[in-house]
């Protein structure tokens, strides 16, 4: 594994993109991501990168960030967290960002010539949680918009299909704009200042029931093992994850990245997570290009 300090030496001023990736990523495998919005990819990371995220994890459990977040806890101490944009305090993230095939995966799949890293997230269920994800789409809670987005979601464990993330296929380019659920009402330990959002008024056509009407809507999840990933489109409605078997825990890395399209969208309605503050101390306001001391830009080479 090359180490950030020297891909920086070789290449002042720019961060080196590390090439290798395990497989290529296939046409088919990019037309099913153009075309649904999601994609399975099997065996894209190597063990070293799963060692080191769950290092990297490790160190962020003991001492979460700032947006930390637990959605749900239950009376006998089980838990599901949420941590996001931790990746400039934690070496580890900082490194799988920078020197991972992650970037490299993001731009082959929206076949850009450099991609923007946004954020990490991470999400971690203990043994046997239950408490499913609701369904949502993500762009309409960030701080940018466009349709060049994709967020690259992967287990750091086995994860059975009933507990993966799930997803409506080709709602990416559905039109409608939809009230999202907020977020902020999942905080049974009452933390403050969490990210809220409201959804008013006209603007929003009720979220539609996909739980109950799975098979109307063609969900779709896979098993995975560690070293496979899912990629999809921001604007695509997923959830649905958790339903752990009793023995099973669940801890997922997931990275959003930004291609050509995207543009700094300040939201009245809120954002969540919240980079106004980050991005305006960046000097970007609605309608810019991301600012790529702030939102790394990485080649493909
Ligand atoms: O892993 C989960 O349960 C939620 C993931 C999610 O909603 C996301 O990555 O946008």
């Amino acid at each position: 594994m090359t180490h950030r300090s020297e891909a920086q030496a070789l290449a002042p001023g720019h961060h080196q993109m590390n090439k290798h990736l395990p497989r290529v990523i296939s046409d088919e495998e990019r037309a099913v991501f153009l075309r649904d919005g999601v994609v399975c990819l099997r065996g894209v990371f190597d063990d070293e990168w799963i060692e080191l995220l769950k290092a990297g994890l490790q160190k962020n459990l003991e001492a979460p960030g700032a947006r930390s977040r637990i959605y749900d806890r239950t009376d006998d101490g089980l838990f599901f967290l949420y941590d996001s944009d931790n990746w400039q305090q934690i070496p580890e993230y900082e490194e799988f960002v920078y020197q991972s095939p992650c970037a490299q995966i993001a731009a082959e799949l929206l076949e850009a010539e450099s991609v923007h890293f946004f954020f990490e997230a991470v999400f971690v269920r203990s043994r046997g949680v239950t408490f499913p994800t609701p369904w949502h789409q993500d762009e309409p809670y960030w701080s940018v918009e466009g349709m060049d987005t994709v967020s690259i979601w992967k287990p750091l464990v086995p994860v059975e299909r009933q507990s993966a993330l799930a997803f409506v296929p080709g709602s990416h380019r559905w039109p409608t704009r939809y009230r999202q659920a907020d977020f902020a009402v999942l905080n049974p330990d009452g933390q403050e200042g969490v990210d809220t959002v409201s959804f008013e008024g006209d603007d929003w056509e009720p979220f539609p029931d996909i739980e109950s009407n799975r098979d109307k809507y063609e969900v779709v999840s896979w098993e995975m093992a560690p070293g496979d990933c899912v990629a999809f489109n921001g604007r695509m409605i997923h959830g649905g994850s958790g339903a752990l078997s009793p023995n099973r825990e669940l801890r997922v890395f997931n990275t959003q990245w930004l291609g050509d399209d995207v543009r700094v969208r300040f939201k009245p309605h809120g954002m969540d997570p919240d980079h106004s503050d980050k991005m305006r101390s960046g000097g970007m306001q609605t309608g810019d290009r991301l600012n790529s001391d702030i939102y790394p830009r990485l080649p493909v080479t």
